[in-house]
Formats: structure tokens, C-alpha cells, sequence
């Protein structure tokens, strides 16, 4: 048995040696390159409903559509085991878990030793982006699970093409996932095989991630949150562009003008929906380019260009429905790998938010389930998978792969209470301050306490490759190579704000296009705002409430900037910047410096509130 990882050649290192060296250390009964061709991906979902570990639901409801049950203890991203192993502690920062990369590889090669017997290792080669252009990144995913091969063969692009750019010496990622569940001669299988011992481990330096334990979303399909996101920053960092946790989507305004905007929300907080939206604005239109990551770069033009690096969405299945996004729920009616929801007697699926409760139904893990039972049906984080292509609103660029040109970038978050609807930052150094210090009510995308408030800057908290401060200052620096009057502006929203009954004081969902559309108009100067401490707030009259049910009092108070909640955010993000041993850069401490000093010539002016009037 072998005692250390294998070792990862860099530059152009040959797949082959690799992947016959993890074979080595992991001991798969077979070794299959999967290019999802209709005929490998028929065969395999095939395989995979003949081993139980995918139901096929009635074609003539939900064609080409199939259900995953996970096992109970593996159900979302484990935060508290996912590691950043760079060299240095300091890289990492304070906000990942660090590792000493050599202790990690003999930690790990003991866990991967002989991880993969009794099962087929899949290696997978994908790409990022369009194989063709420019920005795309390649990568390879061995994997000893079926639903992870068939899952990255809808969200990434995998083909046997991707395999000879490798071969012919591109560049290319090396990620290694087993679910950890080695099987003996006469063992038989589970349906989710898993451990309870769990490892999502990323090393910056040499570019790998190795994955361990479980079988679930992020921990599992390696070229999302692990290398789109956490390695891709370190590599952005390095080269001079960004990776972010952001939906991106054009609108065209009713004159016929097209706006790109990427959004940053923390997971489950409705980017889906966002990047799907059906305005209720008559003459605005939404084509939809991506819902989870965005790969941005300067251009020699002084603009920032844009692109979705996935080619499917892994979205939240609850709160899912044809009232909230319609868009959405025609894109999974076929073709879809749905997790952890629920089954009904016709062999459909359902899910709390799609439609009223149907009278009986299997859970999440199989068990009865009626309504009034107490519990919810369909798992809080359960998932539908499916290709980007079956979005009836998916942009050109999504087959083209050219990149698009940022006008407006948003910040957003579920905050009950303190932020705003919508304010506008006053200058690039104010916007990457409003990302630094987002704050949102967590969700059941990870595990933890839903409904706590935590510091999530730029949304990047569990994705960031590097030490976070050290990337607030690369978003600083990366504002030299823009145009200021080019660049994107910067905002920061909140659809989730509350009045004192609890009630939430905005609509949302297709109704955020009031909010979007004042952006556009901003960016085309063609509305004014008024200055707050926080930020620019929209008039009244600007920001289109027609036909809304909103009470002016509701008005006021969504756009309402209160001194005390304010007073206390400010020592809030005073107490949390010192927790990065100095690396916060001077300019955004200077930001915060500044936020004070606007809130405290407020308070001496005797105002309690100040409203965007
Ligand atoms: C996701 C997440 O799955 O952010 O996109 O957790
Ligand atoms: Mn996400």
C-alpha cells in the first residue's frame, strides 16, 4: 500500500501517468474515461437505476428526469472539513481552515489508499468555459461515483476533445473524488455510499483539489465551488482576473439597450430566480447567462468582460415553483437529476413551494410522508441538476462562449433589518468595501445554523482559495486596468427586509426588475439619486412601484438608513476587521472611516433616519 499522494507533475504533465498513479494508490476494480456521449451517458444512467442508486421517474410526466436520495448524514457543503492547504498559514487567512500541505497529502494518501475498491473510477475530462475560447480552463475529475460523472457531464463541458487539448499539452486541473466507501467481495452497496469521515481539500500551489467522504454538490462535483471557485481565485489572483460566486444576466431595456449584470448573493439566497427573472416591467427583457459563477477580466478597452464558466445549473429545489421562478420550473419538466426531494405515487417529484401539497407522498429518504407530517417533504437543500441549454431564457454567448461586458455588479444578502433595497456606492473603493463587508442570514446550502447572520464578503466566504483580505486588495488593484468611466458601478441589495409585523416589505422575484431597471437607468444616466451615509439611494419618483401593493410607510422603510442599527454595523465590521492581522487594506479601512464620519454628521444634524428622498 502506498504511504503519500501522488505526485502532482506541473506544467504540462501527462494525464495519463497521473491518472494510472491514482489508480495506483485508490485500487478501482476498473478504470473508464467518460466523455458523456448520449450513448455512454444512456448506458451509465442505465447502470446507475439498475444499482438503485437512481429511481427513473414516469417518462411521460418528467421525461429523461431521475431522483437521487442522499444518505441522511451527506446532504450539503461541509464548511467545517473543506481545507485550504497552501503553503503558507498566512495564504489561507482567517477565514479558512488551514493545513500544512505535506501533513494534509499523508493524512489523505492514508484515506485514499485503496479508497476505490469494488468500484469503477471514472476519469471525466471537462472544461470550463467553451473549449475554444480564450478564458475557458480544462481540468480532469477521477471519481469513483456514477451520479458525480453523469452530474459533471451536465454542469461542465465533458468531451473526448477536452482529453486531446490535454494530451496535446493544455493546461489542465487534477481533481481526485471518492465517496470513501471501499467495497470488500461480497459486500453489497448502499444507495448513497458516503463516510462520515469527510475531506474537501484544495492545495493553491500546485493546483488540486482531493475530495473525500462524500458524495454531495459541492463537496462532490469538483469543478464548481472547488476549482471554478476556490482554485480559480488563486489563479486569478496570480494572472490578473477574478472568480466569483456571482449569477450573471443581460437585460434589455424597452429603447433596446442591453445591460450585463453579474450579482453576488450567498448560496440559496435566490440568484437562480434572479438570473431567470420575469419582469414585471412591461418592455424589459431577460436572457439568462449563468446563476452560480462568473470568471470576470479586464479588457484592453477599460471594460470588464464576463463569463459563466459552467454549462448547467445545481439549483435549490424548495421555493422552486411557477409563482416564484416559472422559468426554472419549465427548465427541470425533463432531462433533470433531481436530489433529495420528494416522490409522488406517479413516479413525479415535489418539493415544498412548487405546488400545494399533494395527499401522499415518499420523502426525501423514503420514508411516508403526508402533509401536516411535521417534517419537510423534500430535503431544505435539495437539488435539481440540469444542462443551461434547457433554459428557455439561456443567452447566445452560452454556445458561443464570448464573453460579455459588465455594466453594473451587486452585492446582496438577506438582512432582516440595515441595509436598503438598493444603494449605489459612491466610487469603485466604496463598492469592493460593500462586498468586503456583506452580511447574510445563513441557509441550509451549508451546514450550521440557518438563520444566523454572518459576515459573507462578496459571498465568497467558503470559496475564497486565499486569504480574503489579501483579495479585497486584488479587487483593488484589478480597478487600475478599468476605465472609470467604464468600469462597472457598483451595488449593494436586499430583497429581505422586514417591517415590524416580520413581514417582508418587498415583493421580489419578478418584481426585482423595478430595482434592476433603476440600476440600468443609472448606468445610462438617465436617473438621479440622493446621497446617504451609506450610499446612493433612489427618489421616490425614480424607482417604479406602480401597481405594487406598497404602502408609503413600507417605502420608507425599505429605503430607510437607520442611525442605531447603523451604529452598531459599523463596530461590527471594526470588530471583524481586526481579526485579519493587519492584511484589511489601508483603502478599505479608510472606507470605514469614512461610513462613520457620514453617519456621525447625521446624527449631530439630530436625524434618526434618512430616507432616499
Ligand atoms: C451552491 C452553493 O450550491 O452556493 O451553489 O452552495
Ligand atoms: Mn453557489
Amino acid at each position: 500500500m502506498r504511504s503519500a499522494l501522488p505526485s502532482i507533475p506541473t506544467g504540462a504533465h501527462d494525464c495519463d501517468l497521473w491518472v494510472a498513479e491514482v489508480a495506483a494508490l485508490t485500487r478501482p476494480d476498473r478504470v473508464v474515461w467518460y466523455y458523456d456521449t448520449p450513448d455512454e451517458r444512456a448506458a451509465l444512467l442505465a447502470q446507475s437505476v439498475a444499482d438503485g442508486k437512481l429511481i427513473k421517474l414516469d417518462p411521460n410526466r418528467r421525461p429523461g428526469s431521475y431522483l437521487a436520495r442522499s444518505d441522511a448524514g451527506d446532504v450539503a457543503r461541509v464548511e467545517a472539513r473543506t481545507f485550504i492547504c497552501s503553503e503558507s498559514e498566512a495564504d489561507a487567512g482567517p477565514t479558512n481552515n488551514w493545513r500544512d500541505p505535506q501533513s494534509m497529502r499523508t493524512e489523505l494518501a492514508a484515506r485514499f489508499a485503496g479508497a476505490m475498491r469494488g468500484r469503477t473510477m471514472f476519469v471525466v475530462p471537462f472544461s470550463m468555459g467553451v473549449a475554444d475560447s480564450s478564458l475557458a480552463r480544462y481540468g480532469l475529475q477521477v471519481t469513483d461515483s456514477a451520479y458525480a460523472a453523469l452530474s459533471m457531464g451536465m454542469m461542465t463541458r465533458v468531451s473526448r476533445d477536452v482529453r486531446t487539448r490535454i494530451d496535446e499539452g493544455a493546461h489542465w486541473v487534477p481533481t481526485v473524488h471518492s465517496v470513501g466507501a471501499p467495497l470488500a467481495d461480497d459486500d453489497t452497496d448502499t444507495t448513497w455510499p458516503s463516510n462520515t469521515d469527510k475531506y474537501i481539500a484544495h492545495f493553491p500551489e500546485t493546483r488540486e483539489v482531493w475530495s473525500y467522504g462524500s458524495g454531495y454538490g459541492g463537496n462532490a462535483l469538483l469543478a464548481k465551488k472547488c476549482f471554478a471557485l476556490r482554485i480559480a481565485s488563486v489563479l486569478g489572483r496570480d494572472e490578473g482576473w477574478l472568480a466569483e460566486h456571482m449569477l450573471l444576466v443581460r437585460l434589455t431595456s424597452p429603447e433596446g439597450r442591453p445591460f450585463h449584470i453579474a450579482a453576488a448573493f450567498p448560496s440559496a439566497c435566490g440568484k437562480t430566480n434572479l438570473s431567470m427573472l420575469q419582469p414585471t416591467l412591461p418592455g424589459w427583457k431577460v436572457e439568462t447567462l449563468g446563476d452560480d459563477i462568473v470568471w470576470m477580466r479586464p479588457g484592453g478597452d477599460g471594460r470588464m468582460w464576463a463569463i459563466n464558466p459552467e454549462a448547467g445549473f445545481f439549483g435549490v429545489a424548495p421555493g422552486t415553483g411557477p409563482g416564484t421562478n416559472p422559468v426554472a420550473t419549465q427548465m427541470i419538466e425533463r432531462d433533470t437529476i433531481f436530489t433529495n426531494v420528494a416522490l409522488t405515487p406517479e413516479r413525479d417529484v415535489w418539493w415544498e413551494g412548487l405546488s400545494p401539497a399533494p395527499a401522499e407522498l415518499t420523502d426525501w429518504q423514503g420514508q411516508p410522508w403526508q402533509p401536516g407530517a411535521g417534517t419537510p417533504a423534500a430535503h431544505p437543500n435539495s437539488r435539481f441538476t440540469v444542462s443551461a441549454s434547457a433554459c428557455p431564457l439561456i443567452a447566445d454567448e452560452y454556445f458561443s462562449g464570448r464573453a460579455v461586458p459588465l455594466d453594473a455588479i451587486l452585492f446582496g444578502g438577506r438582512r432582516a433589518t440595515t441595509t436598503p433595497l438598493v444603494v449605489e456606492a459612491y466610487n469603485w473603493d466604496h463598492g469592493v468595501f460593500m462586498g468586503a463587508t456583506m452580511a447574510s442570514e445563513q441557509t441550509a446550502a451549508a451546514e450550521g445554523t440557518v438563520g444566523r447572520v454572518r459576515r459573507d464578503p462578496f459571498a465568497m466566504l467558503p470559496f475564497c482559495g486565499y486569504n480574503m483580505a489579501d483579495y479585497w486588495e486584488h479587487w483593488l488593484t484589478i480597478s487600475e486596468q478599468l476605465d472609470p468611466a467604464q468600469a462597472p458601478r457598483i451595488f449593494q441589495v436586499n430583497w429581505f427586509r422586514r417591517g415590524e409585523s416580520g413581514d417582508f416589505l418587498w415583493p421580489g422575484f419578478g418584481d426585482n426588475a423595478r430595482v434592476l431597471a433603476w440600476i440600468c437607468r443609472r448606468v445610462a444616466g438617465q436617473v438621479s439619486a440622493s446621497s446617504s451615509p451609506v450610499g446612493m439611494l433612489p427618489t421616490l419618483d425614480d424607482l417604479d412601484v406602480e401597481g405594487l401593493d406598497l404602502t408609503d410607510e413600507a417605502r420608507d422603510q425599505l429605503l430607510a438608513v437607520n442611525g442605531a442599527d447603523w451604529a452598531a454595523e459599523t463596530s461590527s465590521i471594526d470588530k471583524w476587521f481586526n481579526g485579519f492581522d493587519g492584511h484589511v487594506p489601508t483603502r478599505i479601512l479608510e472606507q470605514l472611516e469614512q461610513l462613520a464620519q457620514r453617519l456621525t454628521a447625521v446624527h449631530e444634524s439630530g436625524a434618526k433616519t434618512v430616507a432616499g428622498r
